[in-house]
């Protein structure tokens, strides 16, 4: 039997033997499917599945709070659903009742699975808004930074949602600067599913149109292959000094758009006293860059003049605001691309996320695909995205975001469903302490993962191939039914299903189900969807006729899409939404909130960790921990593309010859990588692909520490997180750091520990 599915990195069919996927094979109308695709079906019976409902044995005995300190390091004990269901239900009462809905953490930050309506996050807050509330997060791991300055410079985040299509950048470009890279690797992923590639087909399309691309980034292979960039390889975190040191070229040379600086922008007066060093004694010029990026001045100057000579794109990867002052590459990409005056002409201006994500540069009208809405939050409560453990160490402890004065609320319960917090979060160890606040910690999970671990009641969840779904993004060209494939494995139990469970103990069945089974939520998500893409102008045909076929497809827009057009075209009527209705290059709304960290203009402050610092002395390699190639995130370590991929069973660390070299370290070694937040083992992989100074290891090896709940433990597997800083990118936005962290490395010559990543933890007794 053939199934149609589909994952938030493509399409498939699904071939079903006695009961069991036995293969899966790409959508046929996907012509760059991605490798990740074959990992499904080892992952879906792999061991490290949840296989019964299990409580922490320390829980189980004493109760909410009971031994919270062993959280990650005792065995669980497996119980009943329908005894775990009622222990939960108790504890949502008990908290409720006594401490308020904001002591309910549910912000449970986290991609779940493709599948819209089994979507676990939005399942988990419209129960517990049907519940009263909970305290949620905003902004994304992804894009925090980006999404909190953009809508002050530019009035939208456009630039991040709806980027300039390839089409016109094959079209129009004559030069791409990348800052981060152009590649395949990122673009496998689309939230919700796709049922093509576009990048795919787009780069080599702007290959052969003789698109020139220069790529910014430390690693080489950031850029696709195909593109024959040329590389340059700043230091990490230093791009927003290189873009200032572009932006002095152009004004020294007097290569500026003055027209378009006065009729599109403000602030550029307020500006240029900074840039040219009248404000502070210091010319942001090419040399003053150089020595900061470690880019020589002349490649510099003439990277400005040809950036000046022709039409240029700038495209900045959301990597870069993922760093300290991850705002301020933004920002100056912002204020870069105005200064060449080409924003809003075809293929010039600016983009964010070009190669980040699949869906970008698509030339897209997004379609109204099926959504199940969580609903109002009435608890009103809500922390900045990544200040997770800040705020479990701080409750009622004050911070400033985003020109508010704001305190952290007195959480007591956390309750996590389609995340993975000892995977996303920032500096694992002390992830682990705050963990150890909250009386109790509950996660619905199909695997064994470290957040898993570290819970006192896990719930298995069934995996999408286990449901019926559709799978559907707002950015993609087609709806994928997700035909069930096999039946539930061992225990698991829909999110959904469980959350009806509790919503009958606690009082909320109707609110919650509103009476529909899963086929009739499909029937009804669809058929909203349908009447509101009939609005476009879009038919889709009867559910019915889409589950038969298995997809729904729907045309590619061929008319030209260049972001910010319609305000190049006429300011006055379709002003952007900043205060001035301009392009804000000096912010007097920024510049008010008084932050030391995030001032009224771009500027370059250093990072944290980098190394121009004094830091490097001591940790003196930049650790860059980017999206992985053979999964997503943490999602399918334990599948055959990530397994594959392993080094001694561990994640791989890319260094560059030179810096192996002088610490004796071969292609193949395991590596003790460290500094003074916490330690783990990778394998060497010695490659002049990493710039020297930097070391590369991707996100998402399963934490395994060798001595699991104690903090300083060391972890077997290569889990970056170990490593990063846990500090806001400013008080602007205080997103995520991740790629700001200095450490070191050495030849690891003790005795390899085993992997235990996969394997599930000790457990006690039988379920009663
Ligand atoms: N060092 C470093 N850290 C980073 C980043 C980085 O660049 N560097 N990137 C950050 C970014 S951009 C992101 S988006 C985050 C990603 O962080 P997450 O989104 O938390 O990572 P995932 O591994 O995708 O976690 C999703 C979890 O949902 C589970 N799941 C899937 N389907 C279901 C289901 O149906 N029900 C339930 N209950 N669970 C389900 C999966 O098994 C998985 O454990 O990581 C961030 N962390
Ligand atoms: N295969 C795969 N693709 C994914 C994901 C995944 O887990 N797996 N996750 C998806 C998600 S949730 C997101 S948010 C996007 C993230 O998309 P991005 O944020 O763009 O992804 P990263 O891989 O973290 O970073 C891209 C490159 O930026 C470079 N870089 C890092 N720091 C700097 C810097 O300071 N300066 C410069 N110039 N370059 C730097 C690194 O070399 C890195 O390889 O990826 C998506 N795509
Ligand atoms: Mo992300």
């Amino acid at each position: 039997m053939k199934i149609n599915h589909s994952s938030h990195w493509g399409a498939f069919s699904g071939s079903v033997e006695d009961g069991r996927l036995v293969a899966v094979e790409p959508f046929d109308k996907d012509d760059h499917p991605s490798e990740i695709l074959q990992s499904i079906p080892s992952a879906l019976y792999d061991g490290s599945r949840v296989a019964e409902p299990m409580i922490r044995a320390g829980w189980l005995e004493e109760g909410p709070g009971g031994k919270r300190e062993k959280r990650g390091g005792e065995p669980f004990v497996p119980v009943t659903w329908d005894k775990a269901l009622d222990l939960i239900a108790n504890e949502l009462t008990r908290v409720k009742t006594d401490h308020g809905n904001a002591a309910i953490f549910g912000g449970s930050y986290g991609w779940s699975s493709a599948g819209r309506f089994h979507h676990a996050k939005t399942q988990l807050q419209r129960f517990l808004n049907r519940y009263g509330g909970f305290t949620a997060q905003v902004g994304s791991y992804s894009i925090a930074a980006g999404l909190t300055i953009l809508p002050h410079i530019l009035g939208d985040i456009r630039a991040i949602r709806k980027v300039t299509s390839w089409r016109d950048i094959a079209k129009h470009t004559n030069l791409f600067v990348s800052f981060g890279g152009i590649g395949h690797k990122n673009t496998q992923i689309e939230p919700g599913g796709g049922g093509e590639h576009s990048s795919g087909q787009w780069l080599p399309k702007l290959a052969e149109a003789g698109v020139e691309v220069v790529s910014i980034t430390p690693l080489r292979d950031d850029t696709a292959k195909v593109l024959n960039a040329t590389w340059l390889a700043p230091r990490p975190n230093t791009d927003t000094a290189l873009m200032l040191g572009l932006a002095h070229t152009l004004v020294a040379e007097d290569l500026h758009d003055t027209a378009f600086l006065a009729r599109y922008c403000t602030g550029f007066d307020r500006f240029l006293p900074y840039l040219m060093g009248d404000s502070d004694g210091q010319p942001k010029d090419a040399a003053w860059a150089a020595e900061i990026c470690e880019i020589d001045a002349e490649t510099i100057l003439a990277l400005a003049r040809k950036m000046a000579g022709g039409r240029t794109m700038i495209g900045t990867a959301y990597s870069l605001q993922r760093g300290d002052h991850g705002e301020q590459p933004f920002w100056m990409t912002a204020v870069l691309g105005a200064m060449l005056g080409q924003i809003g002409l075809p293929g010039g201006g600016i983009g964010f996320g070009y190669g980040s994500m699949n869906v970008q540069g698509k030339a897209l009208d997004p379609i109204a695909a099926p959504n199940l809405s969580a609903g109002g939050n009435h608890a009103g409560s809500f922390i900045p995205v990544a200040r997770i453990a800040d705020m479990l160490l701080n409750p009622g402890g004050a911070y400033d975001f985003n020109g508010e004065a704001r305190t952290y609320p007195d959480i007591r319960l956390v309750y996590w469903c389609g995340g993975n917090p000892f995977h996303h979060h920032q500096d694992i160890n002390r992830l682990i302490d705050a963990w150890r606040r909250p009386e109790t910690v509950i996660v619905h999970e199909p695997w064994w993962t470290a957040t898993a671990r570290h819970a006192d009641i896990v719930l298995p969840a069934t995996t999408t191939l286990e449901r019926n779904d559709i799978g559907a993004s707002s950015g993609d060209r087609f709806i994928i039914a997700m035909e069930k494939a096999v039946e539930p494995i061992g225990q698991a139990r829909n999110d959904y299903d469980i959350f009806s469970g509790l919503a009958d103990r606690i009082g909320v069945t109707e609110a919650f189900t509103e009476g529909r089974n899963e086929d009739e939520w499909l029937r009804h998500l669809y058929d909203v969807a349908r009447q509101q893409c009939a609005q476009q102008k879009i038919t889709l045909p009867s559910f019915d006729e889409f589950w038969k076929n298995g997809y729904v497809e729907t045309p590619e827009p061929d008319a030209p899409y260049v972001l910010y057009s319609e305000f190049r075209d006429d300011p006055d009527a379709e002003p952007l939404r900043t205060p001035s209705g301009k392009i804000e290059i000096f912010s007097e709304k920024i510049d008010s909130f008084g932050y030391d960290d995030c001032p009224g203009h771009p500027t370059w402050m250093e990072p944290s960790e980098w190394l121009g610092g004094t830091k490097a002395e001591t940790y003196p390699l930049h650790l860059i921990s980017n999206q992985p190639q053979t999964r997503l995130h943490a999602q399918m370590d334990q599948g055959k593309v990530s397994l594959r991929s392993k080094i001694h069973g561990r994640e791989p660390a890319s260094l560059n010859p030179e810096d192996a070299a002088a610490r004796g370290i071969s292609d193949g070694d395991v590596v003790r990588v460290f500094n003074d937040r916490g330690a783990t083992l990778a394998g060497a992989v010695v490659t002049d692909n990493v710039r020297p100074g930097v070391i590369l290891i991707a996100t998402g090896a399963w934490y395994d520490p060798d001595e699991p709940g104690r903090i300083g433990a060391l972890d077997k597997h290569g889990n970056p997180n170990m490593l990063t800083p846990d500090h806001g990118t400013s008080k602007l936005a205080q997103g995520p750091v991740s790629h700001t962290a200095l450490v070191n490395v050495e030849h690891f010559k003790g005795e390899l520990p085993d992997i235990t990543a996969f394997t599930p933890p000790p457990t006690k007794g039988d379920a009663a």
